[in-house]
């Protein structure tokens, strides 16, 4: 699912984007941790995991990310190209997110403290624990 920031628009006539996110209002969880990824190369893919409980809000503020989604059934890919986008991203879900551009930045909003018991990083393992509606 896709959420969208509050944007604000300067009243002078000017190109500046002011974006707002908000728990309980553009966010579905309470917000315990932000991180973001940057220094990027185009090309890199990152990820290649699910995790068991967190719910995260991706973002990208500067550039385009493509992200991956699996849940087990289909893959459906996601372009994160604008500042206001953000993508949820449940548990059971494998994801990866390819950086278009250099530089590019992640920003991501999660409902948790970093967990690493929280992470599946086996594809294996994945589909064994969310096998999907056709598997
Ligand atoms: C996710 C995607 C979107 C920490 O120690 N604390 C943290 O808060 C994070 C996010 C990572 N780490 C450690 C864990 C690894 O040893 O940093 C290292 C790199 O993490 P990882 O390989 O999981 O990074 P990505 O880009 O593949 O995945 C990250 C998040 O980890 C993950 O939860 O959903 O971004």
């Amino acid at each position: 699912k896709i959420y969208s920031a509050q944007t604000i628009k300067n009243p002078a006539d000017s190109d500046d984007l002011l974006c707002v996110w908000e728990t309980g209002k553009q966010i579905p969880f309470d917000v315990k941790r932000i991180y973001h990824i940057g220094n990027v190369k185009a090309g890199t893919v990152r990820g290649h995991h699910a995790h068991k409980k967190l719910e995260q809000i991706l973002l990208c503020p500067y550039g385009s990310i493509e992200v991956a989604l699996d849940d087990g059934t289909e893959v459906k890919n996601c372009l994160l190209d604008s500042p206001d986008k953000g993508l949820y991203v449940g548990p059971g879900v494998w994801h990866t997110m390819k950086w278009i551009e250099s530089g590019s930045l992640l920003l991501v909003m999660a409902s948790n403290f970093y967990v690493e018991e929280d992470y599946i990083r086996n594809y294996g393992k994945f589909k064994e624990k969310f096998p999907g509606e056709t598997s």
